[in-house]
């Protein structure tokens, strides 16, 4: 379904920022930012940039490195609380600016710009902090401790779903590590990244050490991915376009951290608190249009209450008014663009004719009316469904959900293990036994009881296993694992030579 591409007025330019400087593409093409809830509305024009862009910032990245390793962490860490105060002192307008380019409700849009402020006033503090360790050396006098270290030139390559959140988990921790980088935006949201990166700017982040490079992932992702000078890539988006990621970084032997699909569950037990359960499947499954990579994409429900579940489930579903986003009264705004409204559609015409599930409530485009520039699909409810059916088993990153009835704690357990995804699960029930048997057996990387999938705190680690994740993990203190390498060190004060593993110790 073609939307607005009739002739639209000129707009603003946007540009590069490139070794502190606000530059536009060598290519000298841009691209239109547009709003998702309305297409005719066009935010903004941003370079379309190419190799040779990508390649200059890189060299920006690399011509400030030394300078900004060698800054004290703690001085570090003083400009990153400053730029935390500058996303406070804006947080309405970045909401406001994310809701019309990403169409996510404005709620939804503050909650992402205080993520970002969260993680940049938490990480900044790690200025102070990023502790290494001492440990005994085996001979005597002798000294042996451990520092972090920063890994050099970083690369972050962002979607579209946290605008400002996702873009800081990568580069606060980044910083504050010593890093210098080159973030390349999510092509549907790059206001978002750019009023982040203005903002570093604004603290006095030194130039270069900041670099975003705008436009398309094919014209300047194999560049950054490829470039000798890059160490390291910190990757969040589909598992397929990750794994190429990760193919390219292993030939040039790069640090690579990746966050990737999700198909996460829910667990409902007879016990349950149904209307805490169904407002929690609510909430995970159609917040940010489910458009998360822990979005509650199935709901896996004990038989004793799957019917009643299911008619709370769907009565709430046709009480959600979709709509765009800068409007107070909207639940679920848009999703982000054609492709994703052309595969979400896709899938529930997969759930429908291939799967044969039962096709509870929703299941269409909303194309008339206020409806009719933007990419709005009907909150998407199918129930009867199996485990192995392929809506059960492939991330649709969109509002649809699927509902798994089952009878015994043990198979929910393999129905919600039974996926190629492991980031996030959830058990609502009012039982200690069952919650704390979830928690063990739930192979996820996150995992909650008696709430949703979705919600992570940026001082907890975020990540997951299986085809989510190569064993990284973003936010909390484990993040700086991501960003800095260790160094041991060892110190010799006796004065002579001392062979370790060969020259006994006496023992006196
Ligand atoms: C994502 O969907 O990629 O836990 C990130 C949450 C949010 C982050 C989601 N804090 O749902």
């Amino acid at each position: 379904m073609a939307k607005a591409t009739a002739a639209r007025p000129a707009k603003k330019k946007y540009h590069n920022y490139i070794g502190g400087q606000w530059v536009a593409s060598s290519s000298g093409e841009w691209f239109d930012n547009v709003n998702p809830a309305d297409s005719y509305d066009v935010i903004g024009r941003f370079p379309k940039s190419n190799a040779d862009d990508m390649e200059r910032a890189i060299d920006a990245a690399e011509g400030a490195a030394r300078r900004w390793r060698l800054t004290p962490a703690p001085r570090r860490a003083e400009i990153l609380f400053r730029l935390g105060e500058i996303l406070r002192a804006n947080k309405d307008r970045y909401s406001q600016e994310m809701t019309r380019e990403m169409g996510k409700v404005l709620k939804e849009t503050g909650g992402d710009v205080q993520e970002a402020i969260d993680c940049t006033y938490y990480t900044a503090g790690e200025g102070r902090r990023l502790h290494g360790f001492t440990t005994p050396a085996e001979m005597p006098d002798k000294f042996a401790m451990c520092v972090r270290q920063p890994v050099g030139i970083c690369g972050l390559i962002t979607p579209f779903n946290f605008p400002m959140a996702i873009p800081s988990w990568k580069l606060i921790p980044a910083l504050v590590c010593g890093n210098t980088v080159v973030l390349k935006s999510g092509e549907d949201v790059p206001l978002s990244s750019l009023n982040l990166v203005k903002a570093c700017e604004e603290a006095g982040i030194p130039a270069g050490v900041v670099n975003l490079v705008n436009g398309h992932g094919e014209d300047v992702g194999p560049t950054l991915v490829g470039h000798p000078d890059v160490r390291l890539i910190s990757f969040t988006g589909s598992t397929a376009t990750g794994k190429v990621i990760a193919e390219q970084c292993a030939r040039e032997n790069k640090i690579v951290s990746l966050e990737m699909g999700g198909k996460n569950a829910i667990i409902i037990m007879d016990d349950a608190d149904l209307d805490n359960a169904v407002e929690g499947a609510l909430w995970g499954a159609f917040g940010t249009s489910g458009q998360r990579c822990t979005a509650s994409s199935r709901l896996v429900v004990h038989k004793k209450v799957y019917k009643k579940f299911c008619q709370m489930l769907v009565e709430r579903v046709k009480a959600l008014r979709v709509g765009n986003g800068l409007n107070a009264k909207t639940d679920v705004g848009p999703v982000i663009n054609e492709a994703a409204m052309d595969k979400i559609l896709g899938y529930i015409e997969i759930g429908r004719i291939h799967d044969k599930a039962t096709l509870a409530v929703g299941g269409n485009a909303l194309t008339k009316g206020q409806y009719s520039k933007g990419y709005f699909i009907e909150p998407t409810v199918f129930t009867a469904v199996k485990p192995g059916m392929r809506i059960e088993q492939e991330e649709i990153f969109g509002p649809v959900t699927c509902v798994i009835p089952f009878s015994t704690l043990d198979e929910a357990v393999d129905i919600v293990n039974g996926v190629q995804y492991g980031l996030s699960s959830a058990i609502y029930t009012q039982d200690v036994n069952n919650a704390f048997r979830a928690m063990q057996e739930l192979y996820t990387g996150i995992c909650y009881v008696n709430s949703a999938t979705i919600g992570a705190e940026v001082h907890l680690p975020f990540g997951g296993t299986k085809a989510t994740g190569n064993g990284h993990r973003e936010a909390g203190t484990q993040v700086l694992d991501i960003f800095s390498e260790w160094k041991s060190l060892y110190i010799d004060y006796s004065g002579k030579l001392q062979k370790a593993q060969i020259d006994q110790v006496e023992v006196p």
